[in-house]
């Protein structure tokens, strides 16, 4: 049954692999929970929970500083609304396409229903690169896309937030156009505003620091905690960089980061206040921090920033960034625990390795649920109108952390395999999102 629902999604999802990739590292993990649920296969709930509710794929024309014209196209895949409103980020990238909304909007489906927030599964995006673009020439773009995103989304509907190349500026633009064309201050439209506008303390953080409290857990079920490790963090975008703060406050060392170009070691560890300054004030490159750090920091071209030694990996950048060889590596290296601040990062072949070495790994769906946990936070602030400290924000945001490993520790161990928390994860999403949708009856 399984291969056989794996091979329909190929069928009719044509040139899209990254969608398969996600499919199919669910639909493998999936078999014990059919065993015993033989309603949820007379439901054929795989086949409907495979299937977005809704895709939406649009124009998006705009004109750059000089005057030229220039068409893009926008996306929004609807995946899954049994658990609440659509929710997921918008991606901007050359790269998006299809079939990378799709993967992560699958994705987004059982990482949400992870969190216990009522939020459905949905993701979005651009192939717009707003890499060397000015803020004016990325408003035009926002107000264009937004100028046809907006009839799809509510705060009862359908909730986006950022994601790669969309961030807090992005953000306001698109809150901006909303507000505009419909006329309303709906706050619960869209999260990861500024603060003054109906923003979430910790929300910015919480991706990246909601990684390193799963990691702190996965090395608590061995007895150890993050105080001394050596930690190698890939990427320097929003994830990246709180992931480092808050391996910092729990003591460990951050020795790299890295972006499309390449990747920095420093062996002091990194300097984060010089790293926030190049990336969030300057949208710099990475290689402009081993310049101005001096001499414990180098900038190696290319090259692939998992050849440095350490205890913890955290892959915080992209799809597939991490492969058979680099998980090979970092085995060599004697790795403890990899854990994915990105959206599957790591390749089926690296996390073969890995699982097969005995490393805890800690899957994107479970690892980087903290992000949309926080989100699913800013909602329930929007809904009545109040804004918690940033105390009580990051305290939610951890219990919702630890109540995520929990959960797949515990889905693990009830499958009889203690500690996969691909198992876990996969398993205990599906199931949240299958009794609900079961309750609902045929929709
Ligand atoms: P940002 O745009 O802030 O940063 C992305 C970082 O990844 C940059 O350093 C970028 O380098 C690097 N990167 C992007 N694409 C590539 C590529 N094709 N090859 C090499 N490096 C690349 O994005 P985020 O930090 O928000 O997102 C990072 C990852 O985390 C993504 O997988 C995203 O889906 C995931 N995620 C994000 C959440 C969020 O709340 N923002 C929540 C959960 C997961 P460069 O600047 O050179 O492109
Ligand atoms: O991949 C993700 O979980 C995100 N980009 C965050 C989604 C959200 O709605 O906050």
């Amino acid at each position: 049954m399984m291969d056989s629902v794996y091979a329909d999604v190929v069928r009719r999802n044509p040139g899209e692999p990254e969608f398969h990739q996600a499919v199919h590292e669910v639909v493998e993990t999936l078999a014990p929970v059919f065993e015993h649920r033989q309603d949820l296969l007379d439901a054929k709930m795989l086949e409907r929970v495979c299937e977005p509710e809704r895709q939406i794929i649009f124009r998006v024309p705009w004109q750059d500083d000089n005057g030229t014209v220039h068409v893009n196209r926008g996306f929004r895949v609807e995946f899954n609304s049994a658990l609440g409103p659509y929710k997921g980020g918008l991606r901007f990238h050359p790269t998006v396409n299809l079939g990378i909304v799709k993967f992560l909007g699958f994705e987004q489906i059982f990482k949400n229903a992870l969190t216990g927030v009522n939020i459905g599964g949905g993701k979005g995006g651009s192939d717009f690169d707003p890499k060397g673009r000015s803020d004016a020439e990325v408003m035009r773009f926002c107000q264009s896309f937004m100028t046809e995103l907006y009839r799809h989304l509510g705060e009862h509907t359908d909730v986006p937030a950022g994601d790669i190349g969309v961030g807090g500026r992005e953000v306001g633009y698109l809150f901006g156009q909303y507000r505009r064309i419909t006329n309303r201050w709906e706050a619960g439209t869209i999260t990861g505003k500024g603060l003054a506008w109906g923003g979430s303390n910790v929300r910015t953080e919480a991706t990246g620091y909601g990684t390193v409290t799963f990691t702190a857990e996965m090395l608590k079920t061995a007895g150890e905690d993050l105080d001394g490790q050596q930690v190698v963090v890939s990427g320097s975008g929003n994830v990246a960089l709180f992931a480092i703060e808050k391996a910092h406050q729990l003591g460990a060392n951050v020795l790299t980061c890295s972006d499309s170009t390449g990747y920095v070691v420093d062996d002091k560890g990194i300097d984060l206040d010089l790293l926030s300054q190049i990336k969030l004030q300057e949208r710099g490159r990475v290689a402009t921090y081993a310049e101005r750090r001096g001499g414990s920091a180098r900038f190696v071209e290319g090259g692939s920033v998992w050849d440095v030694p350490c205890d913890i990996a955290l892959p915080c950048a992209t799809e597939n960034e991490l492969n058979e060889d680099a998980a090979k590596t970092l085995v060599g290296n004697g790795v403890k625990a990899v854990a994915e601040g990105a959206n599957m990062p790591c390749t089926p072949e690296a996390v073969q390795v890995l699982r097969q070495a005995g490393v805890r790994f800690g899957p994107g769906k479970a690892a980087n649920a903290g992000g949309v946990a926080a989100s699913g936070l800013e909602m329930r602030q929007n809904a009545v109108r109040d804004s918690w400290s940033f105390t009580t924000a990051e305290g939610q945001l951890e219990e919702i952390m630890r109540s995520i490993h929990t959960i797949c520790y515990e889905t693990s161990a009830r499958y009889g395999a203690p500690g996969d928390y691909v198992l876990g994860a996969n398993i205990a999403g599906f199931e949240r999102v299958a009794d609900a949708m079961l309750a609902q009856g045929l929709i």
